[in-house]
């Protein structure tokens, strides 16, 4: 039985990552943060008791800031497969906490290379590094693939650069099976809620059920290329089961507007949305309800979007595109999901919850509709 270490099993990836490894026979440590009230919701559903014999998803406390802490658990578990996806993500956030985001995302991926090293499993322990698009920031080339030079536009991405350079050079130097993915967007109904896509799907599917009003939107112009979570955590799992560590773009190849996402998914939740104004003007207003029952508390003429100059970002990465041919050629990898399917997943799973919140409202419950 293969032996998994995944840091941020908590988050998105880290959850879809952990369903994958299990329902191939592995047995999954994952790493999660101590906090002050429960932070699972993600992996509930995989929860094994700890009083239950031969379990096969076993959380360890820890932090990516503390070098002992992760030192002691790679020692504990002995991995055949370290996945580092832990991390502080959000890139509009990394302005606010340089710092922290460089301890986390730089330094932690250090500290987890460094303690393979030191406990002597640069043999045993296969490590997979979660880089990211953010890498190219002000572009060189479009699209962007292996060879396109870096220009990284935030704390966020310059923290992931290093953890990048990081991971080639233990590769290189101690000869260590270590790769970085460079992924594009990916997203899913497990989307951090204020990360765009999910903040989008999230508000609609409010606005339809009379607990919200407008969405407060930032740069409707940028565009990425935007793929589904769970095809891309396939992926990580392949880059490990290769002979040779090598690093691979991970992308659709297809990139929309945040513009485009809201109106798609204003589409799936039955009405249509047409943009007028310009600059911080711009507004985005109901045309057409195309199902009533869908968008009940929805009307045309509504004044659904308005920007928000709180929402932009110092330094804006405007454009990204990805050029995965190599992944497709090595590993026969190809996204199976499409941008479609997957804004409507993402708009089903929100009006859903949608509902069971206005229920809730509906019989005097206090519901708070957390928006940033
Ligand atoms: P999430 O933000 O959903 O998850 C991040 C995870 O990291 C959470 O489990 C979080 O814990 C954990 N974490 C945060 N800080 C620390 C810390 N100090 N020590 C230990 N763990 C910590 O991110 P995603 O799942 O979307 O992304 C996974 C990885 O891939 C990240 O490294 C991200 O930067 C990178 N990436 C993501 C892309 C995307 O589009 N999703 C694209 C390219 C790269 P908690 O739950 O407690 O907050
Ligand atoms: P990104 O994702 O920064 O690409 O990082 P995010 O969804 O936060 O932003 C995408 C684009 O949308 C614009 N935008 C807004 N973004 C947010 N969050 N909120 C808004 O209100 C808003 N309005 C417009 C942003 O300016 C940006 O251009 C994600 C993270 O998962 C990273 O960890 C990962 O490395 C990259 O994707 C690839």
């Amino acid at each position: 039985m293969k032996r998994a270490l995944i840091t941020g099993i908590t988050g998105q990836d880290g959850s879809y990552l952990a369903e994958l490894l299990l329902s191939k026979g592995y047995e999954v440590h994952g790493i999660k943060r101590m906090a002050s009230s429960f932070n699972t919701q993600r992996i509930d559903h995989l929860y094994q008791d700890p009083h239950v014999e031969h379990r096969t998803l076993i959380l360890h406390y820890g932090d990516l800031t503390d070098s002992s802490n992760i030192t002691s658990i790679i020692a504990d578990v002995q991995p055949d497969e370290l996945y580092n996806l832990g991390a502080q993500s959000h890139v509009a956030v990394s302005f606010k906490l340089p710092e922290y985001t460089a301890n986390v995302n730089a330094l932690g991926t250090l500290r987890l290379l460094e303690a393979i090293r030191f406990l002597g499993l640069e043999k045993k322990t296969r490590f997979y590094q979660a880089s990211t698009s953010e890498l190219y920031g002000l572009v060189q080339e479009t699209p962007q693939s292996e060879t396109t030079p870096f220009y990284p536009r935030s704390p966020y991405a310059i923290a992931k650069l290093y953890a990048y350079w990081t991971t080639v050079n233990y590769r290189e130097a101690y000869n260590m099976f270590a790769c970085n993915g460079i992924l594009f967007n990916h997203e899913s109904p497990r989307r951090g809620e204020t990360f765009v896509t999910r903040k989008i799907t999230r508000a609609f599917a409010n606005i339809t059920q009379g607990l919200e009003e407008c969405l407060y939107i930032g740069n409707l112009n940028a565009t990425r290329d935007w793929g589904h979570a769970k095809d891309y955590v396939r992926m990580q799992w392949m880059m490990l089961q290769q002979d040779e560590p090598k690093d691979y773009v991970i992308a659709t190849g297809t990139q929309y507007s945040v513009r485009d996402f809201i109106r798609k998914a204003a589409a799936g939740l039955g009405f249509t949305l047409e943009f007028r104004g310009k600059g911080v003007e711009e507004t985005g207003v109901v045309t057409s309800i195309t199902d009533k029952d869908k968008s009940h508390a929805v009307k045309t003429g509504d004044v659904l979007v308005r920007i928000d100059p709180r929402y932009f970002r110092p330094a804006e990465v405007e454009t990204l595109l990805g050029e995965p041919s190599k992944a497709r050629h090595d590993m026969g990898w190809v996204p199976q999901i499409t941008f479609d399917e997957m804004v409507l997943e993402m708009v089903s799973h929100d009006l859903e919850e949608a509902k069971r919140y206005a229920l809730l409202k509906s019989n005097g419950y206090p519901v708070s509709v957390n928006r940033e």
